[in-house]
């Protein structure tokens, strides 16, 4: 038996380059060996106000991305979060057993919440119990995402744990997979930050549908750090993180890519990096234009039937541990 994979991410804002190299290229990468299940995840988009047309249109277009970037259906479970309704359903049982203080000590309710917990949506701040649930739900072993949702995974592994500890060995404790390259993307203009699509400056993301003459004018205009030279010192971030996309573009290895900037300057870098992203997202582009609302809808239906046969196993179990049934 295959070990299993779980991922997500939101369809909102605009995919970019961060998310790609963070997660969707190493779903692509993992799909071979594990059962592997892509989530649109709907329900966490609606966490922060959306528009409902723009949120569906959303919704197929990450489907586009996902296939674009090399999931294959015939491999990978792809489905929109909403269609299977065990995810709200295990959310409401794992919200009686989590606790306030542990959500409260979640730093992404506090950077989306903007401090504000008197405004801030009920949603939000529960929003690490509904990733939870997709998690659990698969019996999943790995769960491929960026440094960012490290701390949701640990969450999720102590709930999966006290619910095992008080009713009875019910859901497998996942692990976390954060590339040790690329897991946290900077943005390029202000690398104390991720790259992030809900950032007001959309200067600081490449986004994954940004046309040429706009990647080389953000790569061109991307704070640098002090000095010249070119590596991955930990104490200039902003060049580290030109040099870390530039490594994941290109393939080459870490030393690589140092010895062929040896003598080099910024600009150099810049130029090459623009022509490698260039390079590397017209053919994805083009492969995103392919895919027509119809067969989307096939697939995302096909996957749902699929992601709730194994989801409704595991909820059954859960609700006759909880005394429902
Ligand atoms: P954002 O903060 O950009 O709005 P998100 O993390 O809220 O994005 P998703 O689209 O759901 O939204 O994220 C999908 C995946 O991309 C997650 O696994 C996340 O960890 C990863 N990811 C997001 N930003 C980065 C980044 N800057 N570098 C690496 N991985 C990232
Ligand atoms: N919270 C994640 C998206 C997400 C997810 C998941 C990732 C929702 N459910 C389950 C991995 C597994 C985010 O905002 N990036």
């Amino acid at each position: 038996m295959k070990k299993r994979i779980f991922s997500g991410a939101q369809p909102t804002g605009e995919l970019h380059i961060g998310n790609y190299l963070g997660a969707l290229k190493n779903w692509v990468a993992l799909q071979d060996k594990y059962e592997s299940f892509y989530c649109i995840v709907n329900l966490h988009a609606v966490t922060l106000p959306q528009d409902p047309k723009t949120l569906r249109q959303k919704t197929l277009d990450l489907a586009r991305i996902y296939l674009a970037a090399g999931l294959d259906p015939e491999r990978s479970t792809i489905f929109i979060q909403s269609d299977v309704p065990a995810h709200a359903e295990l959310t409401w049982v794992l919200s009686c057993i989590a606790r306030m203080g542990e959500l409260e000590r979640m730093t992404q309710f506090k950077d989306k919440g903007k401090g504000n917990t008197e405004r801030a949506g009920v949603g939000l701040f529960t929003y690490p119990i509904l990733m939870a649930a997709d998690i659990l739900l698969y019996q999943t072993d790995l769960v491929p995402v960026g440094q960012d949702q490290k701390q949701h995974l640990e969450l999720t592994r102590d709930l999966a744990e006290r619910f095992n500890r008080d009713f009875g060995e019910t859901f497998k404790v996942p692990e976390p997979y954060i590339p040790p390259v690329g897991a946290n993307i900077l943005s390029l203009q202000d690398p104390t930050k991720k790259m992030s699509k809900s950032d007001e400056n959309a200067a600081g993301a490449i986004f994954l549908l940004d046309d040429a003459d706009t990647i080389t004018k953000k790569i061109k205009r991307a704070v640098t750090d002090s000095g010249t030279e070119i590596n991955f010192d930990e104490n200039r971030p902003a060049i580290r993180n030109l040099l870390t996309i530039y490594q994941l573009l290109t393939g080459k290895t870490a030393d690589e890519c140092v010895a062929h900037f040896v003598g080099k300057g910024y600009g150099q870098l810049k130029g090459e990096l623009a022509e490698a992203t260039v390079e590397f997202l017209r053919p994805f582009q083009e492969r995103v234009k392919q895919y027509d609302d119809d067969s989307l809808r096939k697939i995302l239906d096909d996957g749902a039937d699929k992601a709730s046969s194994v989801a409704s196993t595991t909820l059954k179990t859960v609700y006759e541990r909880m005394g429902f049934n």
